[in-house]
């Protein structure tokens, strides 16, 4: 069977690329299956896409939001309906586990359900003027036409952070998915287009994030940028949007940390740190990348999760029995190794794992096992840097405040947990732990849609993709004074004679 052609989608229409160019996506897991080819685009694909969601905006913008809710909850029933076939996609080109990839698509159904209903709030405030007969109210406004930059490892819950509630606050939206994940954005697209999103609201760029993402950043049409990817690229995200005042949303880097206090639910802590540090074959920015023991049970929990790690069971995402599917790619599987690396020559204990999988079946993709080093001590290279991979670093420390130096002592700051029955001790982590989202005794994974997401430091710029908080990054404020007193009133001057 011929391997699917998939065409950037531009005004409503599907085109190649005017590059002529195309490129390969491939099962992670087993490279001989072609999903499909999709385009290379250069920056006038880039520049077509823009003036269409442009030309498309002022219409879109005038629809109330409420119908624009109404059309973003048939696209999530479509998603609803088709959520198996997309799961069964989305591990095919991106290698988690179908019950993640289940867990994906419903992450975009939830995020849509809930930005349906959020179309029928909005909420601005009312709030009393300082003078007779005026009133004075915020409310919010569409700013133009976004672009959106994705990443590969949620290939259609991220996208839907971005595209829902940019479309439910009346923007229009060039979209740029990830080139490693190209199949789950187009249809999700598909979803939106099928359930009426009007042609040139939401437009398709495929390509490299050097050419596509760079035109976006740089078109004068563009008037944000919402980037979910590393710290390095998010600087020059913010670098150059600087430089042209305009808004962007970054969600980049995590080293996130789940300590273990010698009180806690050792079972627990231990069904924990598996799902967080290998759930996702470790590709979250929420993965658990170090364990912080408190050295009475350090031995032991060590023993325990190795145990545990060693039997999860490697494979095909589309094989129900597997647990963690491969990485993502060469690349993907290169930079973890060499990591691994690194480790072993900062005098880390390697415990278990650590050398790609490469006999039998696993010839045919990018599979690397759950990797754990011990004796991990905190200003070691693979406890400060984001690895992005099934490798987990376990620190000893002595006691609490010294839990919470080790787990503040990166330059990250997304997703955080602890594991104790101490209340007390619980409460004063919550204070002092240096991150956006912090779990008491549940893993470092797992945000909730309507919750904000986002984190501190290089973890991103202030902003919070997820819950009520996307719709202030989508929007802008607009402050209204209606005076009805029929007479020249002045603020301030007017109110200081008595
Ligand atoms: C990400 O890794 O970029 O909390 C997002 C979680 C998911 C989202 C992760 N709901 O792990």
């Amino acid at each position: 069977m011929a391997a699917k052609e998939y065409l950037n989608f531009i005004n409503g229409r599907y085109v190649p690329a005017r590059t002529g160019k195309s490129y390969e996506n491939r099962n992670p897991a087993d490279t001989s299956d072609l999903i499909g080819t999709f385009p290379v685009s250069g920056p006038e694909d880039v520049n077509d896409a823009v003036a269409a969601a442009k030309a498309a905006y002022p219409k879109w913008r005038a629809v109330p939001a409420p119908q624009r809710g109404e059309i973003i909850r048939r696209a999530t029933e479509i998603l609803i309906r088709r959520k198996e076939e997309l799961a069964r996609l989305m591990t095919r080109e991106m290698g988690k586990v179908l019950k993640e990839t289940r867990g994906d698509v419903q992450e975009a159904i939830d995020t849509g359900l809930y930005a349906a209903g959020e179309s029928r709030r909005l909420w601005g405030k009312v709030v009393p003027s300082e003078l007779p007969n005026k009133a004075a109210f915020v409310t919010r406004q569409p700013m133009g036409v976004w672009g959106m930059i994705c990443p590969w490892n949620f290939p259609m819950a991220i996208p839907s952070w971005k595209l829902f509630p940019a479309l439910i606050c009346g923007n229009t939206a060039v979209i740029k998915p990830a080139t490693l994940t190209p199949a789950s954005v187009h249809e999700f697209v598909l979803a939106l287009t099928e359930a009426g999103v009007p042609a040139g609201v939401v437009n398709v760029v495929y390509g490299e994030g050097s050419v596509v993402g760079e035109a976006l950043l740089n078109h004068p049409d563009i008037c944000g940028i919402s980037f979910t990817g590393s710290s390095v690229i998010g600087k020059r995200i913010a670098e150059v949007c600087g430089r042209q005042l305009k808004r962007c949303s970054l969600e980049l880097g995590g080293k996130n940390a789940q300590i273990v206090l010698k009180d806690a639910d050792l079972n627990l802590a231990l069904e924990g740190v598996i799902w967080g540090a290998f759930g996702t074959a470790g590709q979250r920015c929420t993965a658990t990348s170090r364990l912080i023991l408190e050295d009475e049970i350090y031995d032991r929990f060590l023993e325990m999760v190795v145990e545990r790690a060693k039997q999860l069971k490697v494979g095909n995402g589309l094989d129900e029995s597997v647990e963690m599917g491969p990485l993502v790619s060469e690349g993907q599987r290169q930079t973890v190794h060499r990591y691994v690396e690194i480790g072993k020559s900062e005098g880390a204990r390697l415990v278990c794992g650590g050398a790609p999988l490469t006999s039998g079946d696993y010839s045919r993709g990018y599979f690397y096992p759950p990797t754990i080093f011990a004796e991990v001590t905190p200003n070691m290279r693979i406890a400060r840097e984001e690895i992005f991979g099934p490798v987990l670093s376990v620190i000893r420390v002595r006691n609490f405040d010294e839990a919470i130096d080790v787990l503040n002592n990166t330059s990250y700051g997304l997703s955080s947990s602890i594991y104790t029955r101490d209340v007390n001790l619980a409460m004063k982590a919550i204070e002092r732990i240096e991150a956006g989202i912090t779990y008491v005794n549940a893993p470092t994974i797992g945000a909730e849609c309507h919750l904000p997401f986002g984190g501190v430091k290089e973890t991103g710029n202030g902003h919070r993709e997820g819950g009520w908080t996307a719709y202030e990054i989508f929007s802008e404020l607009k402050t209204v004074y209606i005076d009805y007193s029929g007479a020249l009133q002045k603020a301030q001057i007017d109110t200081a004679k008595d």
